[in-house]
Parts: structure tokens; C-alpha cells; sequence
């Protein structure tokens, strides 16, 4: 086809910097897709939008052609504005899908949450719920249909079929030093939140020393477009800057987080977890009509915690998507220790001593997720296995005092790589994670930094502002 013959041209327009137009955005899409690009070609491409970047009409046409490589997902008119979902860009302890999906369901929305599995430290959402016996994460469009209808929400990973083009891109940009770039970034996000043929979406766009964007300008910037363009492909799109130096919760690695993810959906939990979870909630109620504005959002999912409707629906969630009842009675209205029968223990526990006193100022993420990564909670590629009981327990709050010798964390996993015991590097890497100051800190900056919404979204409407 003679569009397929002109990549090279494409290709050196955009090298020199000047715009594609959607014609020539929609015919490199499909060479990708029909494989008729060549795998070069692809990467010089994605290189030159990394280096010569897209304007909004652009990003907004590849993520349109990108969602129109596969099957988009098709919802009976009743349920018009009502289908919504909620991207992260991913942090450490990030359990908030887990309990934010049935909150919503319980709040009358339809939630179909297509997750990953994450290439980072610790495993994506869809390893969380691996760790649950029996759980599916594969439905087809007619079994995620049928789960809404009855339960309200399905959490499954990408089907083959749903914007093909983004798998292709998605792993040349690995290898190709093209992943940070703002526009590839928002085009694979949003064309399959648009192939989800969503209501509305709400975005955790993460900042700090262990998320993708350092400084809250730059994940700024990513969250601006992605509300821009999911906003212009018909998706009621809005973003919250969240801080992203400290674990999520007191949970790292699946199997722990998922006990977590409970504790939260009995209306307990740490507050930092509960407030993502409101607040992100809030926002899609808010954006779907189901609630009149700010605070009562918010308010309703909080209700939604507290009485048990949304750990009902989570135990009818995990039914539809393969768990066995007892097993999914037993997790959802077990005990502590029911609940750690469910899902496995580790055959280590070691618990951290402080090297020294101090009021604990905060414990760093990122040291923590990459001792855990190489004691087998993480994967390096797709398709890696990984070990769902590995994981940590922070011990201690910020602000807190704390003796030398006193634990402060207490780590699972099933032997360090060639022995038992943790040895000195790693031990020594996790020791650097707890930051300690001579005096009481003050306070530390709220987790939730900054909603970014809609042009001409009327003040104070929105939870959180
Ligand atoms: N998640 C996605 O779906 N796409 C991306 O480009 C990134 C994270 I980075």
C-alpha cells in the first residue's frame, strides 16, 4: 500500500521536527499493527517522537489509531456514563486498585479494570491477585460484561485484542531508550482506556525518588496531556499528583499488600492508602453525577468502606473471576491469621533492628522495593515468575521515636539468593531506607499533592479542592 511505502518519509518528517498529520499517524499505526513496519523503522520513528516530541492534535490522533488497532469494548446503553476506571503510573506498595475497584462497584458505578502486571520492583495488581488461589486475571469482553452486570467490576489483565499497536510499540520503546516520552507515554495509556470505551477516568499520575516522574513539575506536565487528550477522545479525564518517596501503606509485595487491600476495604487500614482510595473514587463519582461535588464523593466511598458493601462486592469479585467461595469467604471475613493461611507465608521472617535512636523522618521506597526485587518479588522481564509471599512490613510511623535496637521492619521472603538469612549488602541497603533525625520532624508534606482537572471545571467541585 502506498501509505506503508512512505514510512521513510514520515519517519524523516518527524526526524526534522514538523507535524504529522492524522492520515500519516493512522498509516504508521497500521504498519505496526499488519507488521509491515519494519522493527528499524518503528524504533527510528519512536525515537524521532521522543526527540521532536507531538503537540495535543497529534498525540491525540496516535492514541486514536492506537486504540483502533484491536477490539474496543462494547457496554449496554444503561450503563452510559457509568463505566470507569483509574490508571497509576505505578508506585511502591500500590495496592489502591484492589480496593478502589469494588468501592466504586458498591457506589453504583462499572468497573472494568484492565491492569498490569507491572515490570517493576514488586509485581503489578494483577500479581496481587495471583496471589489469591484460584483467581483468573484473563476474561474475555462477554465474561467482563457478564461480571459487571452481576458484581459491578472485574480487575483482568490486556487481552490480546485490545490495542495491539501499544504491545508492539510498548516493547520497542523498552529497548529502544523511548519510554520517557510524554507523548508515547500518553498515547499508550489512553488508547487503551479508550478501547475500554470508559465514561470516565482518573489518573494517579506518581512523583518523588521512586516514581517514573522525579519532581512534581514533570508529572505535571504528564498529567496535563493525558487529561488534554483523554478529555478530547470523549473520556471525562482527570489526575491527581501523588507523592511517591514512601511505600504506599505499611505493606510492600503482593501477597502482604493483598492483606492490606482488605484492611482497607473493612474500613480500617493505613490513612494514607484510605485517602488515595477516596479521593481517586470521589473523583469518578463526582465525574459520573453520582455525586453532587467535593467532600460528599469522597464521603460516599469512605460510607462504602465502612459498612462492608465494598468488601462484599470485592468477595463477589473474586467469585465471578474464579476464586472458590470458601476460599474467598475465609479472605474476606477470616481473621488476620485466616487470611495469612489463604494466601501463604513466606519461610523467613526477619525482623530489622534501628542501628541507632532517632524520630523516624521516613522510610525510603525505593530501597526497600529493590532489596525485595532481588529477593524474588519483582521481575526484570515480561513473563518472569515472581514470588507473591516476598515482602515487608514498615514497623514504624513518621514522627515516631524510635530506640536503638527497636524493629522497625520486618521483612518475608524464603531464603536470600545462595542462603538462608538476609546477608550484610542487602541488609545494610534496607538499613539506608530508614531515615532518622536527631529531633521530631514536622510534619510531612501531604501524599496528595495536586488535582489537575478539566479546563473549566467550576472551583471547589472536585474532591480535594
Ligand atoms: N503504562 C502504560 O500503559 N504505558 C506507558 O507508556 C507507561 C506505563 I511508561
Amino acid at each position: 500500500m502506498a501509505a506503508h511505502a512512505s514510512l521513510p518519509a514520515l519517519i524523516r518528517k518527524k526526524r526534522d521536527g514538523e507535524r504529522l498529520e492524522e492520515e500519516e499517524i493512522q498509516s504508521f499505526v497500521r504498519g505496526v499493527t499488519e507488521g509491515t513496519a519494519q522493527q528499524g523503522q518503528i524504533g527510528a520513528m519512536l525515537m524521532a517522537i521522543r526527540l521532536r516530541g507531538m503537540d495535543a492534535a497529534e498525540t491525540l490522533a496516535l492514541s486514536r489509531a492506537m486504540a483502533a488497532s484491536g477490539q474496543a469494548l462494547a457496554w449496554p446503553p444503561a450503563w452510559q456514563g457509568l463505566v470507569v476506571d483509574k490508571h497509576s503510573t505505578g508506585g511502591v506498595g500500590d495496592k489502591v486498585s484492589l480496593a478502589l475497584a469494588p468501592a466504586l462497584a458498591a457506589c453504583g458505578c462499572k468497573v472494568p479494570m484492565i491492569s498490569g502486571r507491572g515490570l517493576g520492583h514488586t509485581g503489578g495488581t494483577l500479581d496481587k491477585l495471583e496471589a489469591i488461589p484460584g483467581f483468573r486475571v484473563s476474561q474475555s469482553p462477554e465474561q467482563m460484561r457478564s461480571i459487571l452486570e452481576r458484581v459491578g467490576c472485574c480487575i483482568v489483565g490486556q487481552s490480546e485484542e485490545l490495542a495491539p499497536a501499544d504491545r508492539v510499540l510498548y516493547s520497542l520503546r523498552d529497548v529502544t531508550a523511548t519510554v520517557d516520552s510524554l507523548p508515547l507515554i500518553t498515547a499508550s495509556i489512553l488508547s487503551k482506556k479508550a478501547a475500554e470505551q470508559l465514561s470516565a477516568l482518573v489518573l494517579d499520575v506518581k512523583f518523588g525518588s521512586a516514581a517514573l516522574y522525579p519532581t512534581q513539575e514533570s508529572a505535571r506536565e504528564l498529567a496535563q496531556s493525558l487529561v488534554a487528550v483523554g478529555e478530547r477522545l470523549g473520556i471525562r479525564t482527570a489526575a491527581v499528583l501523588s507523592r511517591m518517596d514512601e511505600p504506599v501503606g505499611r505493606c510492600v509485595g503482593n501477597s502482604l499488600e493483598v492483606l492490606e487491600a482488605l484492611e482497607c476495604l473493612d474500613g480500617g487500614g493505613p490513612p494514607d492508602l484510605r485517602e488515595l482510595v477516596i479521593t481517586l473514587g470521589g473523583l469518578l463519582l463526582w465525574q459520573c453525577g453520582l455525586a453532587g461535588a467535593a467532600e460528599q464523593a469522597s464521603e460516599r466511598l469512605g460510607r462504602a468502606l465502612d459498612d462492608g458493601s465494598a468488601l462484599r462486592t470485592f468477595e463477589a469479585m473474586l467469585g465471578a473471576q474464579g476464586v472458590p467461595p470458601d476460599t474467598a469467604h475465609h479472605l474476606c471475613s477470616g481473621t488476620p491469621a485466616q487470611r495469612r493461611q489463604v494466601l501463604g507465608q513466606a519461610r523467613l521472617c526477619e525482623e530489622l533492628p534501628a542501628p541507632c535512636g532517632g524520630w523516624v523522618q521516613r522510610v525510603e521506597a525505593l530501597p526497600l522495593a529493590r532489596v525485595l526485587h532481588e529477593l524474588g518479588a519483582g521481575r526484570e522481564r515480561a513473563g518472569d515468575p515472581i514470588n507473591l509471599r516476598v515482602g515487608a512490613e514498615v514497623l514504624v510511623d513518621v514522627g515516631q521515636r524510635l530506640r536503638e535496637g527497636e524493629p522497625w521492619l520486618r521483612l518475608h521472603h524464603d531464603g536470600a539468593p545462595g542462603g538462608g538469612a538476609l546477608g550484610a549488602g542487602p541488609r545494610q541497603a534496607l538499613q539506608a531506607a530508614l531515615r532518622l533525625a536527631a529531633a521530631p520532624p514536622g510534619a510531612p508534606p501531604p501524599r496528595l499533592a495536586e488535582a489537575i482537572l478539566p479546563p473549566g471545571t467550576p472551583p471547589g467541585a472536585a474532591p480535594g479542592r
